[in-house]
Parts: C-alpha cells; structure tokens; sequence
C-alpha cells in the first residue's frame, strides 16, 4: 500500500516551526516535516505520535517532497537569509511547475520579490508570508500576512484560515483557550491576503516596526513612573495591570504588568531591577525605519525606538558618560495620581501617532511598489494573534471602514478627538520629563511629529534660504503657485545686506 501523502509539508523545526507543524495538524492536516539536523526531526516525530492531522518525518528532502500531494506546498521556517535561499536552492529540482514554496520567516520583502521572481521563472509560484505571535502564536493561533501569487494563496487558504488566530466578529477580541489537539472552533481569521510579492513580509516588518515602537513608549511610562514618582516596579506593574482595562488594553501591555511585578527567583527582589538594561535586536525595526528614511517617510517615532535600542545598548559609554554630564535631579511635588493619568495619556497619544506613521509608511510603500493594501483588513488581522495585538486596532479598523482613502490616522474623527481630549496631558509629561531630566524619547518625538503635522507653517522656509544661500537649490515662493523655483543672488557671508 502507498504512503498516505500529505496535505503540506514544512522545512525548518526550531522553535517556530515545530509550533506552527503542531498547529496546522492540530486543524487536521497532515504534514510532512524536515530539518537539515535529521535528530531535531526525529526527536519532534516521536514526542507527538497523535495529532489530530498526523506528523510524518522525512530524513531526505527528496523523499520529503515525493510525500506531499500536488500541487505541493512547502513551508520554509528556517533563519531568514541565507537559511531561506539554502533550503530554495535545494528544493527547486526536486519541485514540478505549478508547486508552491511559502516562506513564513522574517524575510525582507526585497528578498522575496527576488525570489517570487527567481522562481515563476521556473515555473514554481511563491508566497511570502508573515507570521506574527513567536512561539506562542506559531501554536495557537498566529495573525498570517500572506502576500505574492494570489492564485497560490488560494489553495493554501483554507489551511491559513484553520491555524490563523481568531477574533470576535462583533467585538474584534482574540478567541483564546486553544489548547493541544483541541483549536478554537469560530471566529474571524487573523489571515488576509496582503497583495503581490513581498506585500506581505512588508506588512509583517511594520508590524514589528510599530511592535519596536509601542515597547519603548511603555518602557517610558515604566521610567517616568520609576524616576519621577519613585514608583517600585511592583507598583508600577499594578497601574499596568489596571491599564490594561481600558483604551490602552493589549498584550503588550499585560506582559508588562507580569513582568513588572515577576519576583526575581535569586533574590526575591523585582526582576526588572536585576535585568541589564542594554536592549538587543534582530532588526525588522530598523528596516522599517531605514525604508521610511528611502521612501521620504516622517515615521521618527518609529525611528526613535530604535535608536532607544542602540542608545541603552552602548551601556559602558553610559556609565562613564554619567560621571561627567550634568542634568537636573527627578524631584516631583504635585499629585501622584493625575501625573500617573497624565503618563496613561501620553502613552495614548504617542501610541496613535506611531500607529500613524506605520500606516503612511504602508501607504507610501504601495505607490512605491504597486500594490494595493487594504489597511482595515490589515488592522483587522492585527487584532488577534500578534505581539501588537490591542483593542486599539479595532478603532483602527473603524477609522478605515469610515474612509479607506485615510491620509493619516490623526485625521480621523476618533482619534482627533481622543487627542484633543488628551493632549494636554501628555504635553505636561514630556515637559516634566524634560524639567526633570528623564529621557522620553519616542513621547518627544511623537509629540513633536503631532505638532509639525498640524503646523500650518515650519521653519523649512529658512532651511530653503539655506540651502540656496550655499548651493543654489532653489526655491518656491509663497506669493507664487507651486512648482515654480527660484534662486536670488545672496550677498557673500558676512558682507551687509544690499539697499532695495
Ligand atoms: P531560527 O531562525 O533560529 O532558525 C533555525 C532553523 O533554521 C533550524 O531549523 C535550522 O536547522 C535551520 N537552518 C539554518 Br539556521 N540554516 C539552514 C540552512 N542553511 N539550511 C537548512 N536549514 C537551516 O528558527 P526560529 O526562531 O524558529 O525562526 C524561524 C523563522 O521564523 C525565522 O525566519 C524567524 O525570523 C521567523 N520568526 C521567528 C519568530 C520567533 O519568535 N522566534 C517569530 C516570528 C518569525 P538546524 O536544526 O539543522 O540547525
């Protein structure tokens, strides 16, 4: 009797593949797997002998490939990069036309138009997914950000339904509760079909730029509330933790309080207080940033975050430079609990302008590379599954179901009026950041792109001045209609200005 063959097969079982195999045959699939390192494989195979779908193990890729029903779909969970065109490289002669390579790693979406291109040139379709919610939502339920051949999309869709993360259809909150060999049953995929070639690993790496972003703003809610108000972490975890009840409800705002309040298991002490304080990276947040700085994109927040990252990560330049740079001591007198709200505040109105900005750098990015996103749907999968998972994506999602056409999230009626009702708490904490010497970096710059995005006039005419005084750049006049440019002869420095 031949080989029952396999709806699927997956290459790459570290820790995101081997969850995301565990899923898809928890939905009843059956999935080949393979791992260059043939007893990581094994070792999986023999630890979970009955899934619902059914696991089956190939030492070859050969034989991996020949187990697989046709059209065959392969997904690629290896280290983005090399890793990734290793693993095509190899699969490609053992593949027939019309097959599919779905590679849901962290891929720059540069790498997968590449490939999308390289392979239909061989005849194999390819789809670049995103797949957001690490180890966890791998398991239970990731948000899927699926984009290149449409038509390949299509038959891998019901799979991406079944293991994507649902949500409330009414209420837009994430269904939780699944648990092995028992998925949850209903409810709205966090999968959608992003657009063409690397549409989808674009989305997945504002993600995780936006992820880049919200992560430094708590922490500077965390720093004002530990510097200023000289709250313990275990405080500050429990205003987190009440947080998270309302408009600022989100995952990350939940491991937040956790982690906060977590006892350190040598000392009994907070945790916080024994972690270095010298933040790594895997750099899709620098993509993001680096492609907003290409595309001519404000998205400073953003950016901001990132430089935090390398900032803290510069630790003994820090120490030294604490010896001899000077500042103002934090010393707060006035109400504990209206600066703790005025923190809330300006957390709140940092966090939708670094959401604005992550979605005028998707929108740039569609003119730039033709494709045509469809941000409610994008906000909508964000609600379950992903690290940035919120009650504030559902806003989001409304605000482009009032007008798909939105040029930036501060303009919608929701938002505006969730700034104005709150803006001038968070112009109290970045000024008493700033009196105090505490840095906010991401509350300044998110406060200072609100108020040059709504500045009628900037100081960029003075810079126009410049930039003609030394190179003869030109520039327009405001007593003139646009696209007319023009240069005056400027005095040499220093000399007197000459009579008119
Ligand atoms: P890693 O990114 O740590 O990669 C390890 C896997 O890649 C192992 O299976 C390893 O095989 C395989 N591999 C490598 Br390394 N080089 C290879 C090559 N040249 N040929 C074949 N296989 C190779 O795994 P991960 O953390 O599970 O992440 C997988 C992908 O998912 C990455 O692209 C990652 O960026 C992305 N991702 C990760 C997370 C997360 O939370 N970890 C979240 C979202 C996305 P071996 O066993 O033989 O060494």
């Amino acid at each position: 009797m031949s080989e029952q063959l396999s709806d699927i097969g997956l290459v790459g079982l570290a820790v995101m593949g081997q969850n995301l195999a565990l899923n898809i045959a928890d939905h009843g699939f059956r999935i080949s797997v393979y791992n260059r390192t043939t007893a990581t494989m094994e070792k999986f195979v023999a630890e979970n002998p009955n899934t619902p779908g059914g696991l089956a193990g190939h030492a070859s890729l050969a034989d991996f490939v020949a187990s697989l029903k046709r059209p065959r779909r392969v997904i690629i969970l290896v280290k983005a990069g090399a890793g990734t065109d290793a693993v095509i490289d190899q699969l490609v002669p053992l593949m027939e036309q019309g097959d599919i390579v779905i590679d849901g790693g962290n891929a720059n979406w540069n790498d997968t138009i590449r490939r999308e291109k390289d392979l239909k040139a061989k005849g194999l379709r390819f789809i670049g997914s995103g797949v957001s919610g690490g180890e966890e939502g791998a398991r239970f339920g990731p948000a899927l950000m699926p984009g290149g051949d449409p038509a390949a999309y299509k038959e891998i869709e019901a799979i991406w339904n079944a293991i994507a993360a649902k949500v409330d259809a009414e209420t837009g909150k994430p269904l939780e509760g699944a648990a092995p060999g028992k998925p949850v049953v209903g409810g709205v995929p966090c999968a959608t079909f992003i657009g063409p070639d690397g549409a989808g690993h674009y989305v997945k790496m504002c993600h995780n730029g936006i992820e880049y972003g919200d992560m430094q703003m708590i922490c500077e809610a965390y720093w004002m509330m530990s510097s200023l108000l000289g709250m313990s972490a275990d405080e500050c975890g429990k205003v987190f933790a009440k947080w998270n009840t309302g408009v600022l409800d989100s995952f990350l705002i939940e491991i937040t309080a956790d982690i906060l309040q977590q006892k350190d298991p040598m000392t009994g002490g907070s945790i916080v207080d024994y972690i270095l304080d010298t933040a790594g990276q895997k750099g899709t947040g620098k993509w993001t940033s680096v492609s907003a700085l290409d595309m001519g994109v404000p998205a400073a927040t953003i950016a901001e975050s990132v430089f935090a990252r390398y900032l803290s990560a510069i630790k003994a330049e820090r120490v030294a430079a604490a010896k001899i740079l000077t500042g103002p001591t934090p010393a707060f007198t006035g109400d504990k609990e209206a600066c703790i709200q005025a923190i809330h505040d300006a957390l709140y109105c940092s966090k939708i302008c670094s959401y604005a900005q992550g979605f005028q750098l998707m929108r740039e990015a569609q003119k730039e590379y033709k494709w045509k996103l469809n941000f409610g749907e994008i906000s909508m999968i964000w609600r379950g599954g992903c690290i940035i998972r919120a009650r504030f994506l559902q806003k989001i999602k409304e605000a482009f179901d009032r007008n798909g056409e939105l040029a930036n999230l501060l303009l919608d009626p929701y938002f505006k009026s969730e700034i104005d009702r709150t803006q001038s708490n968070w112009r109290t904490v970045v000024a008493e950041a700033s009196l105090n010497g505490i840095p906010v970096p991401t509350f300044a710059s998110a406060l200072a792109y609100y108020d040059s995005y709504r500045s009628l006039r900037l100081p960029a005419n003075l810079l126009q001045g410049q930039r003609d005084f030394f190179g003869a750049h030109t520039y327009e006049r405001t007593d003139q209609p646009r696209g007319k440019f023009y240069h005056i002869d400027w005095p040499e420095p220093g000399r007197p200005q000459l009579e008119m």
